[in-house]
């Protein structure tokens, strides 16, 4: 320890950050020869839990720097040498020094006194951060450590900002709030939310393949659902209603109908149940606002159905629902899926749904995961219908059940809404009067 009076070589260490292992290097702001002041900050450190301007506590000129950009140092850890300017301006009572650990002497300590700087008022500008910091070792951008801690919050990669509008092009907050318009305006891609890509493969190295560009709806659908997987926090539901006695009577519906006529299938019935579902509980009759803060309820019933068709997958809307009847839907439905099939769908067929439906039943399978059709809040997933022994309370009687699954958004609708609207949606096609009431 030497006086700090005096004019003399004066050590800069890394304080006491309160126990932890190791506390990265991000930034170094002195190289030798640099004429530094009291408090002007040297480097920023960073630790897992929080980031802090060093400041000088000596004015002088830098003869020696230890430290770079992506070092990883512990407390205690020399970073510079400062020749003293002259008595007085290296004390180090006057800014805050908490936690100045001594050192060794330098090994290349001129005769001079060494001062122990308090480089560290570690405290002068140590910011929290909210989550873990992520490793960003060697960058290159200036910039105060809150201003990092805001481009972390916004998921901005920091060294991405180019410019710099503040003094010798550091980086300021209003740079990292331009920065996020600009991307925004052009369209943000995944990696701003700090999605890595899937790495490109030379699948030819393995064998004999063909590129096939995919179809417009395919690209368009993709790009629809994987905003939905990353916007929504969802939620699938399963169960299965008996719909013995619906089919019985559509089958009967049937026999009555001429050659020409429409089939009914068992999805007009599963559009009713739903269409009382969503009376009985409106807020599957709904829309989140886009900034989350409230539900939009609607008082139309437009029921989407998923089409399969060559091109990919689209979605017609079945207007007011609530005021057709099942041959009206049947048919609505058949003209609608056939101009699908043919590419004919202009975008107003396919505007303004209020829930989808998703029916693989006449394919087959037992369950599955339909993806919301955001902004909607659910989607009703249909498989096969199969025959089951099922226990009545004294024997095992057939029974034809249908399986069904309901996807939702778990910020409108939780887990116990979901499984009564299910409920209400099973029983309404379970005992099928109750459409009626
Ligand atoms: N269980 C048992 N049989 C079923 C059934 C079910 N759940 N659903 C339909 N069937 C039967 C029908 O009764 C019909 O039988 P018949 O030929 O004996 O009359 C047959 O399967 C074919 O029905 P369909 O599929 O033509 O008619 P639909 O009204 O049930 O469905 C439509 C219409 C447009 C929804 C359907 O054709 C379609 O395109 N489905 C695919 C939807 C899709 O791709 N979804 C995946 C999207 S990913 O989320």
């Amino acid at each position: 320890m030497t006086d700090n009076n005096k004019s003399g070589l004066c050590e800069i260490k890394v304080p006491d950050v309160g126990n932890v292992p190791s506390i990265d290097v991000v930034e170094v702001l002195i190289k030798v020869g640099d004429v530094i002041e009291i408090e002007q900050t040297v480097a920023t450190l960073e630790t897992d839990k929080a980031s802090m301007e060093l400041p000088s506590s000596a004015a002088g000129t830098v003869k020696e720097v230890f430290i770079k950009a992506g070092d990883k140092v512990s407390e205690g850890a020399l970073i510079a040498t400062v020749i003293v300017a002259d008595a007085g301006q290296g004390d180090a009572d006057k800014p805050a020094a908490p936690a100045l650990v001594a050192a060794p002497p330098v090994d290349t300590a001129p005769k001079a006194p060494v001062v122990e700087a308090p480089a560290a008022s570690a405290a002068k500008a140590v910011t929290a951060a909210a989550e873990p910091v992520a490793a960003s070792t060697g960058v290159k951008a200036h910039a105060s450590p809150s201003v990092r801690l805001f481009a972390r919050e916004l998921g901005v990669d920091i060294s991405k900002v180019s410019a710099g509008s503040g003094r010798k092009g550091r980086i300021l907050k209003d740079d990292v709030k331009n920065f996020v318009k600009k991307v925004m305006a052009e369209g943000a891609p995944a990696t701003v939310a700090g999605i890595p890509s899937i790495p490109a493969v030379d699948f030819s190295v393995f064998g004999e393949t063909e590129v096939q560009k995919l179809s417009k709806i395919k690209r368009l659908t993709g790009q629809n659902l994987t905003r939905v997987w990353l916007n929504l926090p969802m939620v699938t539901y399963h169960d299965e209603a008996d719909i013995t006695d619906m089919e019985a009577f559509r089958n009967a519906l049937n026999a009555e109908k001429g050659k020409d006529e429409v089939k009914v299938t068992g999805l007009m019935f599963i559009i009713k149940a739903l269409v009382a579902g969503m009376r009985q509980f409106p807020s599957f009759n709904a829309s989140l606002s886009s900034d989350g803060e409230s539900l939009i309820l609607k008082k139309y019933f437009n029921i989407g159905i998923a089409v399969d068709t060559p091109n990919g997958l689209v979605v017609p809307v079945l207007r007011d629902v609530d005021t057709k009847s099942i041959s009206q839907l049947a048919a609505e439905l058949a003209e609608k899926s056939a101009k699908a099939r043919l590419g004919k769908l202009m975008p107003a067929d396919m505007q303004g749904g209020c829930i989808t439906i998703s029916s693989l039943g006449g394919i087959g399978g037992t369950a599955f995961t339909p993806i919301v059709n955001a902004p909607e809040v659910a989607i009703l997933g249909v498989t096969r219908a199969k025959m089951q022994p099922v226990w009545n309370g004294k024997e095992f009687v057939p029974r034809l059940m249908l399986p069904l699954d309901l996807t939702y958004d778990h910020r409108v609708i939780d887990g116990a809404e979901g499984a009564r609207f299910m409920a209400a949606i099973r029983q309404n096609l379970s005992d099928i009067r109750r459409l009626l009431l």
